[in-house]
């Protein structure tokens, strides 16, 4: 049985108390900090997208989010990105993330002026089932993100009960640094060692909640046990006097240039590479610790371990080395081949 969040609504207009509080707990969940009817327009988007991709059950309204398993997918695969790019697109989305209620508490917090990261992550989860699993396993940011301190703030796209995959963390995390980690399945590839059990916390998420978490602070997603598709956005802030990696001025997964991100959008010009006109101190990215997980997910897929596969996946789309690109490609066709010929013999 996890805890519930320690509730820090009542203190969301007090930066100081915030402030203490993210030092104390590394963490603080708000109800309602967004306006709900926002919240789910902006839902209404995301599923009305997800409709056209064919994840939604087609006897069932697109209001209800019902996903069709048949059609289950995950970042990165090549049926995941081919319709999630026209979501991370969204004018509504990055709106959203530069909500006056979330940067304007990001800013009581740190006392001073805040940078909203250009890069953002939103996710559809489809229910875990006994042959797909996408559970986000317990992690920390700092290793994906690097700069200086950034904090985090989930938004679920819609109620989002435990039941449904919301978000859980471990108080007090944050203060140990980055942690030893290992290779795992899921999103970004690995999973902080230890398991924390008995430590997490987690509630009911209604449409307009947020949780708000540092990038220290050890966190991982719920397992989706609904029967509907669970739609979220992560997106992360810090200090702007202090440096911002590289890659989070970036499109997500460097997928476009911001121009064709903005080409569709209406709004007034504001939100259009703010971050110049703001003065963001850009640094190169902190490869440390992705150099640690690559060189661990090639020796085990040297020795054909499947675990190797996610991992994998990501560098080879992703990494900016030409010669990681093409090893982890060769290193995903070795396992495939050798994973099919299992199943042959089967
Ligand atoms: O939404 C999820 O499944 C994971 C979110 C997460 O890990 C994050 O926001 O850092």
């Amino acid at each position: 049985m996890v805890k519930p969040f320690q509730d820090s609504t009542s203190i969301a207009g007090d930066g100081k108390a915030l402030a203490a509080r993210m030092e104390a707990e590394g963490y603080l969940f708000v109800r309602g900090l967004l306006p709900r009817d926002e919240v789910l327009a902006l839902r209404g988007q995301f599923l009305e997208l997800a409709a056209k991709a064919g994840w939604l059950r087609a006897d069932r309204p697109v209001a209800e989010g019902a996903a069709d398993q048949g059609r289950a997918c995950k970042d990165p695969e090549p049926a995941y990105i081919q319709h999630f790019k026209a979501m991370w697109k969204l004018e509504a989305l990055h709106r959203m993330k530069h909500h006056p209620n979330l940067v304007g508490l990001f800013e009581r917090m740190f006392g001073e002026p805040a940078l909203v990261h250009p890069l953002l992550v939103a996710r559809n989860i489809f229910p875990a089932s006994n042959g797909f699993d996408f559970t986000t396993g317990r992690h920390q940011d700092r290793i994906h993100i690097g700069g200086g301190t950034s904090y985090a703030a989930w938004v679920p796209l819609g109620d989002c009960p435990m039941t449904k995959g919301g978000l859980t963390m471990v108080p007090g995390s944050h203060r140990a640094g980055v942690l030893p980690f290992r290779i795992a399945a899921g999103a970004g590839g690995l999973e902080t060692e230890g398991t924390y059990d008995g430590e997490w916390v987690a509630s009911d998420f209604r449409a307009g909640d947020v949780v708000i978490f540092s990038d220290t602070t050890v966190h991982k997603a719920l397992p989706n046990r609904s029967g509907e598709l669970r739609q979220s956005f992560d997106a992360r802030y810090q200090r702007l006097s202090d440096p911002v990696a590289e890659v989070s001025i970036r499109t997500y997964a460097n997928m476009f240039d911001w121009s064709e991100v903005y080409a569709g959008w209406k709004g007034s010009e504001d939100l259009r590479y703010y971050w110049i006109r703001q003065g963001a101190r850009i640094v190169p990215f902190d490869t440390q610790y992705y150099e640690r997980r690559d060189a661990i997910a090639f020796d085990l897929a040297e020795r054909g371990d499947m675990l190797a596969r996610d991992t994998l996946l990501r560098v080879a789309q992703r990494d900016p080395d030409a010669a990681k690109r093409t090893r982890a490609a060769g290193l995903l066709e070795k396992l495939d081949a050798a994973y099919a010929a299992t199943a042959r013999v089967a």
